[in-house]
Parts: C-alpha cells; sequence; structure tokens
C-alpha cells in the first residue's frame, strides 16, 4: 500500500489535517542544481522564509526507498553534502528507487506526484524543465512538462531557463493545456533575466487572483497543474546580453561532450556557474527566495477558509 512508503513528517501531517497552507519544495535543486554547502544554506533558507510567510513548508525527496514528504534539516544536509551521488528522481524513477531502496533527488516532476499524494498543491522551485535547444532531432523534453498536463500541482517558478528553447516549451504546454501565468507581468520570464521575447497566458497581479484561478480549475476537474511564472527581481537579474552568450557556450559545450538524458541540465547549471564565476548561482539563490515566497502567499490564499 502507499503508506507503506510514503512518509509525511508530524509537521507536515498536521498541516494537512488542520487545512494549514503547505508548500512542497523539490530536492534535485538540492542534489544537483547548486553546489554544496550553497545548496543547504538555500534550502535552510527557504524553510525559514515560507514559515515567516504563513506557510509550512515540505521538502520532498527518497530516502532509502521512502518518498519523504517535509525532510529534516539532517536530511537536507545528507542531499545537500552527496550531490549528485545521489540519483536523480524523476516520475520513472519511483518505483525502482523504492523497490531498492535508494536515495533519490526528487525533480519537478517526481515532487509534484509526491506532493500530489500527500495532498499538497503548491509547490515552488527556481525553474522547471522544458523543451530542450535542439529537441528537434535530440527529442529532449523534460517530464516536467508532461507531469504539468496530469498532475494537479501549482508551479511557482522563475520562468523558463534560457538553456531551453522558450518558444517550444510554451507550445508543448499550450498543447498539452496547462495555463503559463505571469505574476505582475505579461511577458515570460526566463529565469536569469526578467523578461523574454515570448508572452505568458495571463497577467495576474496578487497571490489571491492566482489562488483562485488554481481553485476554479481543480473544481472542474481539470487534470492539469498551472505553470506561475514569477520574474527575477531587477537588482539580482543577469543581462541577457552577459547571460545569453554563455549559455549559448555552455549548450555548445554539452553537445560536443555528447552529455544526453537527465545528465544535460545539471551539467548546464554547473557550466554556467563556472564561466559566470559564481554570479549565476547568487541569481539562482535570490530567485528560489523570491518564488518561495509568493508560493507562501498564494498557499495561504489557497487555504483560506
Ligand atoms: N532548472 C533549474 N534548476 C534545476 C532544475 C531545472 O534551473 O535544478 C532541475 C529541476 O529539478 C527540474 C529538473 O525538474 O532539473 C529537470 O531536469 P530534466 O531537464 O532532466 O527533466
Ligand atoms: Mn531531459
Amino acid at each position: 500500500m502507499m503508506k507503506d512508503y510514503l512518509k509525511i513528517s508530524d509537521e507536515v501531517a498536521a498541516a494537512l489535517v488542520e487545512g494549514k497552507p503547505v508548500v512542497a519544495l523539490e530536492s534535485t535543486i538540492i542534489s544537483h542544481g547548486m553546489p554544496y554547502p550553497q545548496n543547504v544554506q538555500t534550502a535552510l533558507e527557504v524553510d525559514r522564509i515560507v514559515r515567516e510567510n504563513g506557510a509550512v513548508p515540505a521538502t520532498i525527496g527518497i530516502l532509502g526507498g521512502m518518498l519523504i514528504v517535509g525532510m529534516n534539516k539532517d536530511e537536507i544536509e545528507y542531499m545537500g553534502k552527496n550531490g549528485t551521488k545521489v540519483g536523480k528522481a524523476s516520475r520513472r524513477d519511483m518505483a525502482a528507487m523504492v523497490e531498492k531502496k535508494l536515495d533519490g533527488a526528487t525533480t519537478c516532476s517526481a515532487t509534484m506526484i509526491i506532493a500530489e499524494m500527500a495532498g499538497i498543491k503548491i509547490f515552488a522551485t527556481g525553474g522547471v524543465g522544458g523543451v530542450h535547444r535542439g529537441a528537434e532531432t535530440s527529442m529532449d523534453i523534460s517530464a516536467d512538462l508532461q507531469e504539468l498536463a496530469q498532475t494537479p500541482v501549482m508551479i511557482v517558478c522563475a520562468g523558463a531557463k534560457a538553456i531551453l528553447d522558450l518558444g517550444l516549451t510554451l507550445e508543448y504546454l499550450e498543447t498539452k493545456g496547462v495555463p503559463v501565468i505571469g505574476y505582475g507581468t505579461e511577458i515570460l520570464p526566463a529565469f536569469y533575466t526578467s523578461t523574454s521575447n515570448f508572452k505568458v497566458d495571463y497577467r495576474m497581479d496578487t497571490p489571491e487572483e492566482i489562488a483562485n484561478t488554481f481553485k476554479i480549475q481543480n473544481d472542474m476537474g481539470l487534470p492539469m497543474g498551472m505553470l506561475v511564472c514569477n520574474p527575477i527581481p531587477k537588482e539580482y537579474e543577469q543581462p541577457a546580453d552577459f547571460i545569453n552568450p554563455i549559455i549559448e557556450q555552455a549548450v555548445r559545450e554539452c553537445q560536443k561532450k555528447g552529455i544526453k538524458g537527465k545528465e544535460t541540465t545539471p551539467f548546464l547549471l554547473a557550466r554556467i556557474k563556472e564561466i559566470t564565476g559564481g554570479d549565476s548561482l547568487e541569481s539562482n539563490i535570490k530567485l528560489v527566495y523570491n518564488n518561495v515566497k509568493l508560493a507562501a502567499q498564494i498557499a495561504c490564499e489557497y487555504y483560506k477558509k
């Protein structure tokens, strides 16, 4: 039975029973998305920001084959220290990792699935996976997009990173019926930059409006999630003419090295950080804080009685 391998922390379980706002958080960003020790520091600060904004944090990951909802400090430290030694867990990895009693850092897709099992509706991260550049030959499309199509959990992110093909990512989401909401903007933010050449479906200016829309979508029994795109604060963004050539260089190196599949995104993130001398990491951390705050505010509205 599911409860044999789903482990919800006491705090999160109590919050869910009482109908308090809970925000899910992923662990791939900890193990594969950022280096140690910044990854652990960020995860702990994220925990604090969620609380400061009136919600309960639920960091999700797989440990020893258990699906953990509400990882404690030691578990977060363990994930962060072991970094890429911890497997990257997407939808297709979940059952095998449980059977083999493995550790897995959950991507957006696996985090959404586990959040849904636990009854959590709102999830915050940095960037979501998408259609990779060159996907017309590589077929590299993140499982996150299909997950958004079929699992009714909201992702609050800073838009799609320019390591992806933003246009194709939006087309895919349109085909799959996933609404793309811009918080305070009609322009799709692109992670390190607050703008791009693309538009979102709807601009919404308050957490309440976003929460209400998602409630209506869920009430209608529609099966999909929602992608809320929150632009990086201007003071932390990387100028497009600085970051975009670096991203292009990283993508070229990735192709040259023949890196494929689940290694692609972690390689690109690490390489961009290296080339920018850590500047990109600073932006990455700041945009995560910004997203987590918004997600907590949306969760508070969603669970308002
Ligand atoms: N984008 C980021 N940082 C990340 C990720 C994406 O800016 O850490 C992680 C998320 O966990 C996301 C995953 O779900 O990468 C997508 O990986 P892939 O492209 O292999 O589906
Ligand atoms: Mn991929």
